[in-house]
């Protein structure tokens, strides 16, 4: 068999990816858009709905249909489930999802007969979930830094200062809105453990990746944080379940997924973890030092690290790596895919177009630049959105498409500084990894060369590596890490872009100006 099946639900879109380790191949990939199959049921747009005042939330219940219609996708392509050995996953990070007490007995008695939706829609206490998009808690940040004894003591116990979007904050926020419902409210769960709980047919933990997206996990004993959890919302240690390792398989996938499926009964279920830290497994990063970019809804620069260096400044954040062994500094930028479908858009182009304005316009672009805040930022932290433009003509379609982008790669490269990693080469991934001329301007921009790989769905590909190597662990062939990931994580031949020394020594010059532009607004906000 040796076939393993990786789950990312993400922002947009939920994608399986199934891969056979005898023949180190990738045998299936299917992704299922939510706006495409659910936009008219459930008036989702980019897969979220815009509250206002800084809430971005999604629905829980549409992702457990869209697991559904994934299954049965897989299914009708031909693909035989039941050759499955295990499932890992991961789910976009810090998002809440809120559970009453019927759930536990609904996941333990669903039929097969009946799709998930039609038989979990009484579970949550709940409808949406707060998603990673959601700006809107800059006040219980401040309370929970206060609480624990600043934001110091904050850093040093979870590894991060409080952000918005992070999972405690949200939960603040809920308690102190909706006290009721938050009474009412029996489990509290991510977007990761939430999947793996449909999965394994009973409600599961966090992984420690997934955990310390939480500013809840003691990121030296990768369990919850008593002193966290009490400066957050009460009983909380009755509402989460303990930390789950990320290496051990939390069962086996519920007898609903073997009625309607396929599966067998032996098929294990690992934790799921978050989309980055999956993106750091599936791109190889099992060694310190190697450094990615994930271009999807949200831009992510990520390395692998040996300790939990911490950003005091709050422009990144650091998460347990599910290798059970290393760590992974983020940087996060809200302005990601959305900033560059705004520019898109705005100017009536097309990917092909946009990409065609990239090649024919200048490294430099005359010195037109651009902060790309479509929406509010989270580095720079910037909470209203505002696209200001210096030297740049609001008519000109590529100057702006290329100041979008040039903005994106010096951001990128100004907020990689606290990482402290010397960035020797780049490993990219995620929807826009698909242009070669957004890469080439990073590649630019970072001085070293950018390699791209078979799948642009890393989170998926992380998902299904770690099913295998927890299986085979499980079953007395451990393999390591390395060996693990190698034959999935080559880059594609030919495919490496390099850098363009000329175009190096402009960036070199105008990041000074890109930083002086960033500082001189972020400050007046
Ligand atoms: P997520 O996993 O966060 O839902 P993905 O990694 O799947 O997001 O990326 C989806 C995004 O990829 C789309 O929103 C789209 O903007 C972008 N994308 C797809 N193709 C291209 C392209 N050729 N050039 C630039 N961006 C692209
Ligand atoms: C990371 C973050 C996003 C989400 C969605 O901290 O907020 O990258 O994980 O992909």
């Amino acid at each position: 068999m040796s076939k393993y099946l990786g789950i990312d639900s993400s922002t947009q879109s939920i994608t399986g990816l199934l891969i056979d380790t005898e023949n180190n191949t990738i045998v299936a990939e299917e992704s299922i858009n939510f706006d495409e199959r659910f936009k008219a049921a459930y008036g989702v747009e980019n897969g979220v709905f815009d509250l206002g005042n800084g809430a971005v939330h999604s629905a829980p219940l549409m992702w457990a249909e869209a697991l559904d219609l994934l299954l049965q996708t897989l299914k009708d392509q031909g693909h035989d489930l039941s050759e499955i050995d295990a499932i890992a996953g991961s789910g976009q990070q810090h998002g809440t999802v809120y559970l009453n007490n019927t759930a536990a007995p609904a996941l333990q008695n669903i039929s097969s007969a009946f799709p998930l939706k039609d038989q979990l829609a009484g579970i949550f206490s709940r409808d949406t979930t707060p998603i990673w998009m959601d700006t809107s808690t800059s006040a219980q940040c401040a309370e929970i830094e206060d609480s624990v004894g600043g934001q110091d003591k904050l850093l040093e116990l979870t590894g991060n200062t409080a952000f918005e979007r992070f999972s405690g904050p949200q939960i603040r926020k809920f308690y102190q809105t909706e006290p009721d419902a938050y009474n009412n409210t029996a489990y509290i769960g991510l977007v990761s453990s939430y999947i793996a709980s449909l999965l394994a047919g009973k409600l599961v933990g966090v992984d420690p990746g997934d955990g310390s997206g939480t500013n809840m996990m003691d990121i030296a004993a990768r369990e919850w944080s008593p002193i966290a959890l009490d400066a957050t919302a009460p009983d909380l240690t009755d509402k989460l379940l303990p930390i789950a390792p990320a290496g051990q398989a939390i069962g086996t996938i519920s007898h609903y997924f073997m009625g309607r499926y396929g599966f067998t009964k032996d098929c294990l279920v690992l934790p799921f973890s978050g989309d980055n830290p999956s993106s750091l497994i599936g791109l190889g990063l099992v060694t310190p030092g190697q450094v990615a970019l994930s271009l999807g809804t949200s831009d992510t620069l990520f390395a692998c690290m040996d300790q939990p260096r911490t950003s005091k400044t709050g422009e990144g954040a650091v998460f347990a790596s599910p290798d059970g062994e290393h760590y992974m500094a983020l940087t996060c930028y809200l302005n990601g895919s959305l900033a560059r479908e705004a520019v898109r858009d705005i100017y009536h182009f097309d990917w092909a177009s946009f990409a065609e304005a990239l090649r024919i316009t200048v490294p430099g672009n005359n010195s037109g630049l651009m902060l790309p805040y479509f929406s509010p930022e989270i580095v720079p932290k910037v909470s209203e959105p505002s696209v200001v433009r210096q030297n740049l003509n609001e008519a000109d379609a590529k100057a702006n498409i290329r100041a979008v982008i040039e903005a994106q790669a010096l951001s990128s490269s100004i907020h990689a500084r606290w990482m402290g990693v010397d960035i020797s080469s780049l490993y990219v991934t995620g929807g826009a990894s698909a242009n070669a001329e957004i890469l080439r301007v990073y590649a630019d921009v970072h001085n070293c060369p950018v390699h791209r790989f078979e799948t642009a769905n890393s989170a998926a590909l992380g998902a299904a590596l770690r099913a295998a190597h927890g299986h085979q662990s499980a079953t007395g062939n451990a393999v390591s890490w390395q060996e693990t990931v190698a034959p999935f994580t080559e880059p594609v031949a030919g495919s490496t872009i390099k850098p363009d020394k000329d175009a190096v020594a402009v960036y070199r010059e105008m990041i000074t100006e890109y930083e002086a532009l960033e500082k001189a607004h972020t400050v007046a906000n």
